[in-house]
């Protein structure tokens, strides 16, 4: 890996929404690629906004960009899952683990007061710990955290290991996970999908791991959630750039 080139591929697709909403996200991915497997990248980030429960996309972009910076290689988050019995019952534990994570209640529940009016967005948002305030400054858009990857060598003896299915969707999410929690300002994350057949979300955290909650929404809703809940951020603008730009890797090491 060490030596070779990388280039990090993307896709975004939408379809055009009603007046009031605008433009509807449909799907998004990143990979990391090498030069001679780009064709195969392309393709599986076409296939991802193809064929996607939150509809049929009008609008999809697919680029590719060649990485200068060196790749730094993290170590998975532990994972854990918890089974509830409802969304009722996976929010609360989500809450208890966000302040087991060390947010305060106080701005855990201003973070939920808030989180229909942000589940338009499609990136992430970052919330400070102290205030429950909104902190970035991406509107509508969110942040959207890229350049990053796991080489399926490594995650497939990875998900043997762990006994984890090698569930695509697990993958991506972990990846993405692992590589927030990795700055130091992120204290942790709450994430639940915007697509309507999936219900399964997650707090992760450096100090929690990944911790899954398989229920908290009901099928069909649309509305999903991703923030980092941050503290300590002198400098905003270097850690967009961490979570935008710095390359990552997902690699397990068996200890
Ligand atoms: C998404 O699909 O956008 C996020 C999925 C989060 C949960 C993945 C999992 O099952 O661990
Ligand atoms: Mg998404
Ligand atoms: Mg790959
Ligand atoms: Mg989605």
């Amino acid at each position: 890996m060490q030596g070779e080139k990388y280039y990090s591929v993307r896709m975004r697709s939408a379809k055009e929404g009603s007046h009031e909403q605008g433009e509807k996200h449909i799907s998004g991915g990143e990979l990391l690629s090498t030069y001679n497997d780009i064709k195969h990248a392309v393709n599986a980030l076409l296939e991802k906004g193809l064929t996607h429960s939150r509809g049929r996309p009008d609008f999809m972009q697919i680029q590719f960009e060649c990485i200068n910076d060196p790749i730094k290689l993290v170590n998975p988050l532990q994972v854990m899952t918890n089974e509830v019995e409802s969304a009722g019952k996976g929010q609360a534990l989500a809450r208890k683990l966000l302040e087991q994570a060390g947010i305060p209640r106080k701005s855990i529940e201003k973070a939920y007061d808030q989180i229909t009016e942000y589940s338009g967005i499609r990136g992430a948002i970052m919330l400070d710990i102290h205030s429950g305030e909104r902190i970035d400054d991406r509107k509508e858009k969110g942040v959207r955290v890229s350049r990053m990857d796991w080489l399926d060598t490594n995650f497939e003896k990875w998900a043997d290991h762990c006994q984890i299915p090698q569930n695509p969707r697990v993958k991506e999410a972990l990846v993405l996970a692992t590589k927030v929690s990795e700055h130091p300002a992120t204290i942790a994350e709450l994430c639940w999908s915007d697509d309507p057949d999936y219900i399964t979300g997650y707090v992760a955290s450096k100090k929690l791991g990944y911790r899954r909650i398989t229920k908290l929404k009901e099928f069909g809703d649309e509305q999903g959630c991703r923030i980092f809940f941050v503290n300590g951020l002198e400098d905003l603008n270097s850690y967009i750039h961490y979570l935008e730009k710095q390359p990552v890797f997902v690699q397990w090491e068996e200890k």
